[in-house]
């Protein structure tokens, strides 16, 4: 398995306000190469499948909407240590938290609606890369 490397989503509200350039912009300052990326909009099987370890929470239908609610950037990137970098680059889960200069913090309005996605293992991204992109688009 290759492990330098995690899967991002930029959410529906980071590209209905036009965020696109600036996060995509941080994010190969910071280091990372653009293995893979499109402009895609999930379905609801999609997401419910994507988020499917989220599905007892209360805010499961919530996510599902908001994900689904119109396009995303889907990229896989490449960094030595990528998913635990990506997570420091990105912030907290919750905008209130992350630190300063990060893109949840520059970015993110609320706990639901916060921007941006990073694979949490390299398993995980992995698995998230597999479910956006087959293998020859990844380069
Ligand atoms: P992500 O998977 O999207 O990178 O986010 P994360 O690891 O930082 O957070 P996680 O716990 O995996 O939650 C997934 C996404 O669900 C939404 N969420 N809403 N309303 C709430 O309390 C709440 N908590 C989480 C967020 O969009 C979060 O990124
Ligand atoms: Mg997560």
């Amino acid at each position: 398995m290759v492990t330098n490397r995690t899967f991002t989503m930029l959410k529906p509200d980071a590209v209905e306000k036009g965020h696109i350039g600036a996060i995509l912009e941080k994010i190969t300052a910071s280091g990372f190469r653009i293995v893979a990326m499109k402009l895609t909009q999930m379905t609801k099987t999609d997401a419910e499948e994507f988020y499917a370890i989220h599905n007892e929470r209360p805010f499961f239908g919530e996510l599902v909407e908001y994900m689904t609610r119109g396009p995303i950037v889907a990229a896989v990137l490449e960094k030595d240590n990528a998913v635990e970098d990506f997570r420091t680059l990105i912030g907290a889960t919750n905008p209130a938290d992350a630190a300063e200069g990060t893109i949840r913090n520059m970015f993110a309005d609320s706990i639901s609606e916060n921007a941006i996605h990073g694979s949490d293992s390299d398993e995980n991204a992995a698995i998230e890369s597999a479910f956006h992109f087959a293998g020859r688009d990844m380069f």
